[in-house]
């Protein structure tokens, strides 16, 4: 499967991510880019692009222009400031709190802006993530133009960034600049499936109101999991959008088995919508042994899925995601592609 790749991931190198009282290395970090890139080489994934230099037109379709203008300049403005650590937020709009004038001092924008503090903003990030938008676009020109699948080697990830708001390691919507990429050059319906641990509230919040991008998600209850405050099974869309949003929220513990019976309910929904193209989010973080996470699939579960994923029979943009900590998140993504791969062929 194509691969695309952009070194400008290693821009975003945060030191810091707020954890349990601690400032500790953050789990979203450059190794992870390095790691996967190696698996999927090593099963055969071996055509690996660089990115087309995509501005930020799609973005401005899913992000407010104040939200961009102050992701493309908060890092010079707290070095200005002369703050010594990276930028954390700690002050934000609460409940019965006004939450609709972006606050001119740093510390309120900084707030204003995100959704959580675990996210440090360091310099380059803005780069990185800009990078990591057009490896997403590249991904979906190359499955527009060709009908062949791909794999966008997304880093920093972007399912958690919302129409105004970063947070859960994410700053841009790689996978919703891809759908508007398909949406804006000939496709009439498209569909996002996020198969990361957690929801994805920021693709959610981007086309709630939308009838042209169906959105899909499996992750661990709200309850139990980040993002805490979306991804309820009752939040269904709104407006146009009504019934193109379906989430499966998913007890601790969790095995491939009961994830497997909602990925299929997802697929079958998807297919019913009459979407033409299926971008996946495609996070690891539901890996047996991922740090942050709480559901139980193993290395061969990722296979599995791949496969089920390919008998959909749409065109399909994978998009990387979360993943953390262990040295299987290379083999486990690249175990989607093969299995998706195999998938195609039955
Ligand atoms: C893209 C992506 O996967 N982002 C996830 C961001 C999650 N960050 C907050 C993690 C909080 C982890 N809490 C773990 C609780 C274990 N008891
Ligand atoms: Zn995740």
């Amino acid at each position: 499967m194509r691969v695309i790749y952009s070194e400008k991931h290693a821009l975003r190198d945060a030191k810091t991510e707020l954890h349990g009282g601690q400032l500790v290395p953050p789990f979203e970090a450059p190794f992870r880019a390095e790691w996967i890139l190696d698996a999927v080489r090593k099963q055969g994934h071996g055509e690996v692009i660089s990115p087309d230099p995509f501005d930020l037109s799609a973005a401005r379709k899913l992000h407010d222009a104040d939200y961009l203008d102050f992701m493309a300049t908060i890092w010079e403005r707290w070095v200005a400031e002369g703050y010594k650590g990276e930028a954390i937020p700690a002050c934000f709009p609460a409940r019965r709190m006004q939450a609709n004038r972006p606050p001119r001092d740093i510390d309120g924008a900084l707030g204003y802006y995100s959704f959580a503090a675990e996210t440090a903003i360091s310099a380059g990030t803005w780069e990185a993530a800009i990078a990591s938008m057009q490896v997403a676009m590249t991904g979906a020109k190359h499955v527009l133009e060709t009908g062949k699948p791909a794999f966008a080697l997304c880093r920093p990830p972007g399912h958690h960034a919302s129409i105004d708001q970063y947070g859960g390691y994410c700053f841009i919507n790689n996978a919703g600049a891809a759908a508007q990429y398909w949406r804006d050059n000939g496709m009439r319906k498209t569909a996002i499936l996020d198969v990361d641990f957690h929801h994805g509230n920021g693709t959610q919040d981007i086309f709630y109101k939308r009838g042209d991008v169906f959105f899909a998600s499996i992750h661990g209850d709200p309850l139990d999991a980040f993002p805490h405050f979306l991804g309820f099974a009752d939040e269904t869309g709104e407006g146009e959008g009504e019934g193109s949003t379906v989430n499966y929220p998913l007890p601790p513990g969790t095995l491939y088995g009961k994830w497997k019976e909602a990925l299929k309910d997802a697929l079958q929904r998807i297919v019913d919508f009459g979407a033409e193209g299926l971008i996946i989010s495609l996070g690891v973080d539901t890996f047996e042994k991922d740090p942050i996470s709480f559901f139980r699939l193993s290395s061969d579960d990722f296979l599995r899925y791949g496969e089920e994923i390919a008998k959909a029979g749409l065109p399909t943009l994978f998009c990387m995601e979360g993943g953390y900590g262990v040295k299987e998140i290379g083999l486990n993504t690249a175990n989607v592609l093969t299995g998706f791969e195999a998938g195609m062929k039955k």
